[in-house]
């Protein structure tokens, strides 16, 4: 099956995003994975007009910790949503599997518990070669399909707010 490349998206299927607000929580570990996720995450948010000054962006030391990173974002900031960046890669231990379930648990209990976008951009690779695809490589970049998602969230969720047309 063809790995669909992350970076090929309807650009005209993606709504303005001058008036949104976005927190970027960051991984430090693999960092030459998650620096290029970051910083896809961040050209795509201002390619579609986000304003600089409107993207917050965080460091965590680990994957683990990007819930909680995430929550610190939504509990203090006014974002309008929320991308957890990060990178795990299979070990020759079971952290791997903990960490991706504690991630994405996380993540989903955020979305729900604030009712905001919290976008899951964790790349979980068998190996280094395999996130390097996905971070600016051959396959795209994982950021920014987190930054496009986000930005949809965040339209749909004005949009039945009433605060844009959709
Ligand atoms: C400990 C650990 C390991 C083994 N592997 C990764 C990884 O591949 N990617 C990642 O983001 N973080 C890893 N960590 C660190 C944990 O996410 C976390 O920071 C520590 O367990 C401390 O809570």
């Amino acid at each position: 099956m063809a790995t669909k490349n992350l970076s090929d998206y309807d650009l005209s299927s993606v709504p303005s995003a001058k008036a949104m607000k976005f927190g970027i929580v960051v991984s430090e570990w693999n960092y030459q994975i998650t620096g290029a996720l970051a910083q896809g995450a961040f050209d795509t948010l201002v390619k579609h007009g986000a304003l600089e000054e409107n993207i917050i962006v965080k460091h965590v030391p680990g994957s683990f910790e990007l819930t909680l990173g995430g929550q610190f974002l939504a509990e203090y900031t006014d974002v309008d949503a929320i991308l957890l960046l990060g990178c795990v890669i299979q070990g020759e231990t079971r952290h791997f599997d903990f960490i991706c379930q504690g991630v994405t648990q996380g993540a989903t209990q955020l979305n729900l518990d604030y009712s905001l976008p919290v976008i899951f951009g964790v790349l979980t690779t068998d190996n280094e070669q395999q996130a390097i695809d996905r971070a600016g490589g051959k396959l795209g970049n994982k950021g920014d399909e987190a930054a496009v998602t986000a930005i949809k969230m965040v339209a749909l969720q004005k949009s039945l707010e009433g605060e844009i047309e959709e």
